[in-house]
């Protein structure tokens, strides 16, 4: 019988879930590069969404922001090398749902049914994290986020202006508790981004250790033993998008940088399939 590799995708808004599908439902449809595994089939009705992400990826425009409507789940039925078929099912959240889940302790079910997966892909953007930030940090990130600062006057507290390991950290927390526990579960932490991060020359546990302490301690401490926990640093685009990326991206020579995630995503693809 075809097993099934449950694997949630869980991150932050923006934090490059929906780039990271594209790149890989690339790799795996346009037999480009040899990878580990191979397509064998996908389910009806998914490939327009997979198609039009992996199209705005190879043109190098930048993803849509996912919608609570545009939420679907993608099923692929894979095969590595010599191992039986195997199906690999994974939804595009939005990040907002993630987002929600922080501030007002909420998700719809079909959410909460996808989070009781036991393999989590859990996406950080390793150039946008929140930092626990100074008064004056926070001060200017609330006229940013439209909530009124009156000079003089303490900026109440709200949810949404707090730094990113606290999030994550809490929404890790979530899924070790009722009613999303399920007991012991694999996690990718997935640095996404990595072309921007790796120029300080860490591996991806220093870069968590520098610019997430508390997450970093939370995996190794406050998870419970039975969860198994590696981290990754991807490039599922290569740089950052701009007009030239996106005007280079469409001439063949310039698909040397796509290759860069080939390697990431055999390694990624021998955590998903145990
Ligand atoms: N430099 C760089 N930027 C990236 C990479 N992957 C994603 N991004 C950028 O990160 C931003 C967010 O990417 P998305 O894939 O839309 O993120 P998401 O998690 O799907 O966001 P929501 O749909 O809002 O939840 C975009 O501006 C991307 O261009 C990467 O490998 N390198
Ligand atoms: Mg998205």
């Amino acid at each position: 019988m075809e097993t099934t590799h449950d694997i949630v995708v869980l991150g932050l808004p923006g934090s490059g879930k929906t780039t990271f599908l594209a790149a890989l439902w690339h790799i795996l449809s346009a037999n480009e590069v040899n990878t580990k595994l191979s397509l064998v089939r996908l389910k009806a009705g998914e490939s327009t969404h997979l198609n039009e992400i992996a199209s705005l990826w190879r043109r190098a425009k930048v993803q849509e922001r996912t919608l609570h409507a545009g939420e679907r789940t993608v099923t692929m039925s894979l095969r590595s090398a010599g191992a039986p078929e195997f199906k690999l099912s994974f939804p595009d959240l939005a990040g907002e749902s993630f987002q929600q889940m922080w501030e007002t302790r909420e998700c719809s079910p079909e959410v909460a049914a996808s989070l009781r997966s036991n393999g989590v892909l859990l996406f950080i953007h390793a150039d946008k994290i929140k930092r626990p930030g100074w008064i004056v940090d926070d001060a200017e990130a609330a006229e940013a986020a439209g909530l009124p600062v009156e000079p003089g006057n303490p900026v109440a507290w709200n949810a949404r202006l707090a730094p990113t390991q606290v999030k994550l950290v809490d929404l890790l927390q979530s899924l070790e508790s009722p009613p999303l526990s399920v007991g012991p579960r694999r996690v990718a932490i997935v640095l996404s981004a990595w072309d921007q991060a790796n120029g300080a020359g860490m591996t991806p546990d220093e870069y968590l250790t520098a610019h997430l302490p508390l997450l970093r301690q939370y995996l190794t401490h406050g998870l419970s033993e039975t969860w198994v926990v590696k981290l990754f640093g991807v490039s599922a685009q290569g740089g950052v998008m701009t007009r030239q990326a996106s005007l280079q991206r469409t001439r063949p020579s310039a698909y040397g940088r796509w290759m860069f995630l080939a390697a990431h995503c055999r390694s990624l693809s021998r955590w998903a399939i145990p």
